[in-house]
């Protein structure tokens, strides 16, 4: 009997792409960091993936400082795999990226394949009031802005965090950045089984078309064969449609709102569990089941929660 594949969730619950004018719903605090993580795993999400805020300001901060407070919370309370952005935002120095999973040894850590444009100024078209200072020139300068990660910041990130047996979703945002996946594997830096999140719909990045998603696919298979597990994120309005095309053609989802802040056509996502429960009911319609954390951490091969430092 051929056993049914199970489909691995990622909630991605609050990033740096979006600012707090934009939503009512994006978590900020630290409470509600550990809130949205902890009711997108209690909705079937199997990881979550973690960035901080300045609680008074909702200002990106990658300081270890405003990770640890709901880090414990959701280790605490749920058993999902935590997964800590060294991405942080394209504002932020390698270095600054890097120290939160440095400190907390993670099991899972994001792991960025290139050097990119990041625009987010086209936001500014649909988002003309601001609470604070920062966000309004956040969006703007997005046009002047790399997002730095070069060949020498990926090998940092990945001997720092590798000597920590944290492994990696690697974030890759064009198929040039798969070709970088195997080069960074070919040099014995980085070791199957690849957790490979393809991003499609960021400005600078591949587009949404199913067929940018196809060809993805296709160049993931001839370059890491039977040796990765494919998961998508389709940013804002393609969450839905590209997480459909994954499960279809065998692979995972991500959702969360730090890539998307929508569920429904012009509707709000009032939380990140409800994404989750959306993409779960189309895993579920589709025949297929969700993968517990457990499950995931088997796929992954994951060091284990109890051995992360936090
Ligand atoms: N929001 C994603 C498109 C990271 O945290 O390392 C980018 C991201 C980067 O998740
Ligand atoms: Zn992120």
């Amino acid at each position: 009997m051929t056993m049914k594949r199970k489909v691995i969730i990622t909630c991605a619950v609050t990033g740096a792409i979006h600012t707090p004018s934009m939503s009512p719903h994006l978590p900020i605090t630290a409470e509600e960091i550990a809130d949205a993580a902890i009711g997108a795993a209690e909705a079937g999400a199997a990881l979550v993936h973690v960035h901080a805020r300045d609680p008074k300001t909702g200002k990106p901060d990658q300081s270890p400082e405003a990770f640890a407070p709901f880090l414990k919370v959701i280790k605490q309370r749920s058993n999902c795999v935590i997964n800590i952005t060294t991405g942080g935002a394209p504002t932020m120095s390698v270095e600054e990226r890097l120290r939160p999973c440095a400190h907390f040894k993670p099991e899972v850590a994001s792991l960025n394949m290139g050097s990119m444009n990041f625009g987010l100024y086209p936001m500014l078209a649909r988002q003309k009031e601001f609470k604070f200072d920062w966000e309004r020139p956040y969006l703007a300068e997005s046009d002047d802005r790399i997002f730095k990660n070069t060949f020498k910041d990926i090998a940092g990130i990945l001997t720092t965090c590798a000597a920590n047996n944290t492994r990696f979703e690697i974030e890759c945002y064009d198929i040039g950045h798969l070709y970088t996946l195997r080069h960074f594997a070919d040099r014995g830096l980085v070791k199957p089984p690849f957790f490979i999140q393809s991003v499609f719909g960021i400005l600078g990045g591949i587009g949404p078309h199913p067929e940018d998603v196809m060809h993805m696919k296709r160049t993931a298979d001839r370059l890491f064969g039977g040796e990765y597990q494919w998961s998508v994120l389709g940013a804002g309005r393609n969450q839905l449609p590209i997480a459909a095309q994954s499960v279809a053609i065998g692979g995972n989802v991500r959702v969360g709102l730090e890539d998307s802040l929508w569920a429904g056509a012009g509707k709000l996502a009032t939380s990140n569990a409800q994404q989750v429960r959306l993409v779960r009911s189309i895993i579920e319609n589709m025949g297929l089941e969700i993968a517990s954390p457990d499950e995931a951490r088997a796929m992954l091969q994951l060091k284990g929660g109890d051995k992360v430092n936090f």
